[in-house]
């Protein structure tokens, strides 16, 4: 029961990762407030699981990229579990695509989300932390994509040192309020932003073969080292980051 008596807030907490760090928090005895966005079926299922482990947990629908959705998700938090300790930025898309002809749209959309979102997202967390006066912990889910390239995520790779180099600056900001910033760094988990893109099975393999550990990541391999940075068992780190990627980050030969 790492978590007892925390409230937790996640954005993108409708499915992978995002479910996956909600569902484990509330096994470690957290409360939960959940953002979700378009998938209304995804987020009644995570609702459910954390229901089910006897904890509370709220959801809204909002869109990360509007700015004015990180005082609504803030407020509800608040308003109906009282106080927040923990914020996770996790909303996250990625659209393959190939440099040379991506569509100015799908540029400035997945910026939006994945960098603006954490942004608009990360602050008001932060003031709400401030201002109760009891420190807290932030956490973003950045990706080793923030340190290695990607041939067709040249739009989405800037987005993931976007949100680890945020962390590191804001670590620096709100230590003297005791908010701890860190950054997780997924490699590739199987869910539905890498669905289309691992059903080639070659490129499956390939990153198979590229991992230490022999197999791609599932949500709740993520999700312990969330609820490692979210516990007072990280009190002394802040401005960290964690690669959780089955040694694949390293594997050059
Ligand atoms: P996913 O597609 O399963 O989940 C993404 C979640 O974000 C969904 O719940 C989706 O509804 C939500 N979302 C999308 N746009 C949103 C918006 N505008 N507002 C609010 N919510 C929105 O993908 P995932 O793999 O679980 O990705 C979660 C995070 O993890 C992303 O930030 C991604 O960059 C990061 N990540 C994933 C991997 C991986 O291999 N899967 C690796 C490294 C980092
Ligand atoms: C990650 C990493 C993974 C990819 C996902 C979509 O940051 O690049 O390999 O599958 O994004």
């Amino acid at each position: 029961m790492l978590l007892e008596g925390k409230t937790v807030l996640i954005t993108g907490a409708s499915r992978g990762i995002g479910r996956g760090a909600a569902v484990e928090c509330a096994r470690q005895g957290a409360d939960l407030a959940l953002n979700w966005y378009r998938d209304r079926e995804g987020i009644e299922e995570t609702m459910a699981e954390i229901k089910a482990l006897g904890r509370r947990a709220v959801e809204l629908e909002c869109d990360v990229a509007e700015r004015s959705s990180a005082a609504r998700f803030i407020n509800k938090a608040v308003k109906e579990l009282g106080h927040i300790d923990v914020f996770v930025s996790n909303a996250g898309i990625c659209p393959f695509h190939a440099f040379l002809d991506t569509p100015q749209e799908v540029f400035e959309r997945t910026l939006a989300v994945n960098f603006s979102g954490a942004y608009y997202m990360t602050q008001a967390a932060a003031n709400r932390m401030k201002d109760q006066g009891k420190g807290g912990s932030i956490i973003a889910i950045s990706s080793i994509s923030a340190l290695v390239g990607g041939g067709m995520q040249a739009h989405y790779t800037p987005t993931k040192a976007g949100v680890h180099s945020l962390m590191q600056s804001c670590a620096i900001t709100l230590g003297p309020y005791g908010i701890r910033c860190n950054s997780v760094m997924p490699g590739t988990i199987a869910t539905d932003i890498n669905k289309e893109d691992l059903a080639d099975p070659k490129k499956r393999a390939y990153m198979e073969t590229r991992i230490p550990l022999g197999r791609l990541g599932e949500p709740r391999d993520v999700a312990g080292c969330v609820v490692f940075l979210a516990s007072d068992l990280a009190r002394y780190v802040t401005g960290a980051s964690v690669l959780v990627d089955g040694g694949l980050f390293v594997n050059l030969q």
